[in-house]
Formats: structure tokens, C-alpha cells, sequence
């Protein structure tokens, strides 16, 4: 799906600082596209754009979004920022950076001051593919299909573990 690109009724918004963040954050698009998420993906910014990151999360709620995941590098903060406009699900993925190999992407978004959580993966690919795994898990607990869909991916998961062979 191509970033910035509205499908109708969208349930996930996967935001991410600058368009250098989606050759990472395409992992969390193409995850929620194997489990028929409706999501968009967007270019929001905490400190380059605030009045329209802020006007984007204020309306998710209202427009039908459940879980935001908000991707950022460096101290931009982004996962916070969304939090504090909504009480939807906020989960934070820390983009690896150039001079701190992403260490402070992951403090500036794990270490939320209590009373306004986000919820923070791994940084880089892996926290892109655990998020939109963490946002299915979330949306499932009230779609029994989505859970047996939940289920077949970890048993398929295990399979190819098992089948591995070592040279
Ligand atoms: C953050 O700054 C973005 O999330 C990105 O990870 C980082 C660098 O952005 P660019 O300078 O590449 O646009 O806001």
C-alpha cells in the first residue's frame, strides 16, 4: 500500500517522523496488509509539522482508528506527542538513528512520565513487524477471527523454525 495512500474506515494509522522512516515502517504496512487491516500510513511530525500531528490524532478516535503506531528517530518524540491527544492505543517504535544507532529514538519514546503511556517496541524492523503484530492482538480481542488468524501465524511461524536445517 502506498504510504500517505486513505482506504475507507481505516482501524491502524501508522505515522512516521519523515519519509526516511518507511523503508523501515513498510514492514509494519505490510504486516497489518497480511492480516486485511484497513490502515493508512502518514507523514506526521512532532516538531516539523505539531499543528497537524496534533489535529491528525485529535480526530483518529472520531474517524474510527483503534490503535495509532507512531514511529520517530533521535529525540523527535512522536509516539508521546500522539499520546497526549488521544486515549486510543499508542505504540511507539523507535527508528534506528545515525549517531546513537537509535538508543535515544528508544529513550525518548520508552521513557513516558506516568499518566501517559505508550507502548514501545524494538528498535527498527523488528518493533515496525511487532507493532502492527501488537495492534492485530489488540484488535482481536473483540474479533474471534482475527484471533484464529493470530493463531495460524504463530503455529506457521513455529513450523518454519522446526523445518529449519543446518548446513
Ligand atoms: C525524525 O527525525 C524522523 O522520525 C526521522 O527518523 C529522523 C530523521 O529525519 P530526516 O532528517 O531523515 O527527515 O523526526
Amino acid at each position: 500500500m502506498a504510504e500517505n495512500e486513505r482506504l475507507p474506515n481505516p482501524l491502524v494509522a501508522v505515522l512516521m517522523g519523515s519519509k526516511s522512516d518507511w523503508d523501515v515502517m513498510r514492514q509494519a504496512d505490510e504486516m497489518l496488509t497480511r492480516f486485511a487491516i484497513p490502515h493508512e500510513c502518514r507523514v506526521l511530525s512532532a516538531h516539523r509539522t505539531p499543528a497537524q500531528t496534533a489535529e491528525y490524532v485529535s480526530g483518529a478516535e472520531a474517524r474510527g482508528i483503534q490503535v495509532v503506531i507512531a514511529a520517530a528517530g533521535g529525540a523527535a518524540h512522536l509516539a508521546g506527542v500522539c499520546a497526549a491527544h488521544t486515549i486510543l492505543p499508542v505504540l511507539g517504535v523507535p527508528m534506528e538513528s545515525a549517531s546513537l544507532k537509535g538508543l535515544d529514538s528508544l529513550l525518548s519514546t520508552v521513557q513516558m512520565p506516568a499518566g501517559i503511556p505508550v507502548g514501545t517496541l524494538a528498535i527498527g524492523a523488528p518493533g515496525a513487524r511487532n507493532a502492527a503484530l501488537l495492534a492485530v492482538a489488540i484488535l482481536a480481542a473483540g474479533r474471534p477471527e482475527l484471533r484464529e488468524k493470530l493463531r495460524r501465524f504463530r503455529a506457521e511461524q513455529s513450523q518454519k523454525v522446526l523445518r529449519e536445517t543446518l548446513p
